[in-house]
């Protein structure tokens, strides 16, 4: 045995606990979760409200449209967290730093995460300062809360983690840490609605496939990427 019996634990602040786990219950990290390896704990941001409504926030100062969730009800949900849960904390929101692979590879190996999920115009800024707590962005598009973009960032992760996926997927993945966009493939029939695979895949001659799939990997990220081509001709010299 050389990993620890003890699930990954995320901790989720969220409005919506019952979305979760949702996405994560399937495939490889559902049956990762069944195994005991993760687990998830949502916790309902509502139960920590104090007044009679249950309120979790109110107008913004300044005036505007929306509302905004209230610092002290988000820090009593923080808080319930015991001190056996004092992990990496993430405001999941479209104002953070932008989630890469890099950062997914230093989350994954956290001793565990707590994620807050937003909704509505955002959180008292208060709350993130005096807890410290870092925003990340999944990217430069608006979703109506964060619990999808803490699913993604979840499911990075886990894919990361040992004993999760298999020895396939690290092998893949080194050819996006490298910096390129994958090469493309093929698989049975040779011929489909008359296009053929390319010949060289069905050569058998293994060097020649390999120069084939780096070649068409750097092709594909000119093409598609110029963002990624650039810093790796930059990273080449
Ligand atoms: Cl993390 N949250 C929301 N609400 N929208 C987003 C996002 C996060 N990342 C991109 N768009």
């Amino acid at each position: 045995m050389t990993t620890s019996n003890i699930p990954w634990t995320i901790n989720i602040l969220t409005l919506f606990p019952e979305m979760f786990p949702g996405a994560l219950n399937y495939s490889l990290v559902g049956k990762a979760m069944a195994k005991n390896l993760w687990q998830l704990n949502p916790i309902n941001i509502r139960d920590f409200a104090t007044d009679a409504h249950k309120s979790v926030d109110d107008t913004p100062f300044g005036g505007g449209a929306g509302m905004v969730l209230k610092a002290d009800v988000l820090d009593a949900a923080y808080q319930s967290l015991g001190p056996d849960q004092v992990f990496p904390t993430y405001y999941l929101s479209p104002r953070g730093k932008p989630l890469t692979q890099e950062t997914v590879q230093k989350l994954s190996t956290a001793p565990g995460l707590n994620l807050l999920c937003g909704r509505y115009e955002g959180v008292d800024e208060r709350f993130l300062q005096k807890r410290g707590i870092e925003e990340l962005s999944i990217g430069d598009y608006i979703l109506s809360g964060g619990e999808l973009a803490a699913m993604v960032l979840i499911d990075a992760c886990l894919r990361l983690r040992p004993g999760i996926l298999g020895k396939e997927a690290s092998f893949q993945d080194e050819s996006f840490c490298k910096g390129l966009l994958e090469y493309p493939h093929y698989t049975r029939p040779q011929v489909w609605e008359g296009e053929v695979v390319p010949e060289v895949l069905v050569s058998g001659h293994h060097a020649r496939i390999c120069q084939w799939r780096q070649e068409m990997a750097e092709k594909m990220t000119e093409m598609r990427r110029p963002d990624l081509w650039m810093l790796y001709k930059k990273k080449e010299d």
